[in-house]
């Protein structure tokens, strides 16, 4: 038994008709499984529902596009539910229309940045939104459980855990995991599709970010950028950017891995992780970001050597609560 409180969020599902599901711009895969998730479970039940994206679904999740997403918005909805959304503006252009309807909830692990709306089951120490909507769908019904489900929600607990390796991911991810399987996961295939699948191009990017890394606190902290002109040079999608901060941390030595990757001309988003115990989410809360303990992310709107210089400084500040190497 779940001892999570979704009652709230069960009954208002329940009173819906129309639900238009939405997650965040540059999907990963646990947005796009726990929100693929979520809305086959609510059609098994009746409901009319969507997924409303507003960006392109990365190559390597397309083995989720299950008839769930839509880029038009299909109805007036009675029901907006964002699920692993982060925070507020990463509804980007589609915040008007999730406002619009007359009941809004929120399911999500991430932090909460101010103005959730109710009912919300926000649950920061989550592995993923993914462990979420598994609870939820048990608590409900778990009769709704299917393949197709399990591979959405197998999916997105993976990704968040970063293959189950993440200090976040706990027994309950484990047992879910587990669970899932036996509705019929198919853990290696996806495990492929999401690990063994890149794009020459993104590992250029990940080769370029490692060529250039600077280190600073002897070697704990490894910082690098990657900019449009290199994005272009490789013929990369902005996306591939996205497992460079991974490999970064994967260095032997390194606590923290910061990358600035540059969205338009003069403004560069910044990812942060942490491989053990550092706290990256406080570096991020001072570039305008936020996140999770070990993985976070801001902005930063400058001319790249300023943005270098901006965040070579506070990482040089943040040094000083790293451990000695031993
Ligand atoms: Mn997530």
């Amino acid at each position: 038994m779940s001892n999570r409180n979704w009652g709230p969020i069960i009954d208002m599902i329940k009173g819906s008709r129309r639900v238009l599901i939405f997650t965040h711009t540059n999907m990963d895969g646990d947005a796009a499984g726990s929100a693929a998730a979520l809305c086959l479970v609510l059609r098994k039940m009746g409901r009319e529902a969507w997924v409303l994206l507003e960006d392109k679904m990365p190559d390597y999740l397309s083995f989720l596009d299950l008839g769930v997403f839509c880029s038009q918005v299909p109805y007036d909805q009675d029901l907006s539910i964002a699920v692993d959304l982060g925070s507020w503006d990463r509804l980007e252009k589609r915040v008007d229309i999730f406002r619009k309807a007359p009941a809004m909830l929120v399911i999500d692990h991430h932090m909460p940045s101010g103005g959730f709306c109710e009912p919300c089951l926000v649950e920061p120490t989550a592995s993923s939104a993914g462990l979420l909507v598994f609870d939820l769908i048990k608590t409900m019904d778990p009769g709704l459980m299917d393949r197709d489900i399990a591979n959405a929600l197998y999916t997105a607990i993976l990704t968040d855990t970063g293959g189950f390796k993440y200090d976040s991911t706990g027994a309950e991810s484990f047992h879910a995991a587990a669970e899932l399987v036996e509705l019929g996961a198919e853990y290696s295939k996806i495990a492929t599709e999401v690990f063994d699948n890149k794009p020459l191009a993104q590992l250029k990017v990940d080769a370029l970010a490692l060529e250039r890394a600077e280190f600073l606190a002897e070697g704990r902290i490894a910082m690098s950028y990657i900019t449009l002109a290199d994005l272009e040079a490789l013929e990369a999608l902005p996306e591939y950017c996205e497992n460079a901060i991974n490999v970064m941390r994967s260095i032997e030595g390194v606590e923290v891995a910061a990358l600035l990757k540059e969205r338009k001309p003069g403004s560069f988003k910044l990812s942060l992780r942490a491989k053990e115990y550092a706290d990256v989410r406080s570096i991020a809360v001072q570039f305008a970001g936020g996140g999770h303990l070990r993985a976070a992310g801001g902005q930063i709107d400058l001319p790249l050597e300023g943005a270098c210089e901006a965040l070579r400084g506070v990482l040089d500040a943040f040094s000083a609560s790293l451990r000695e190497n031993i």
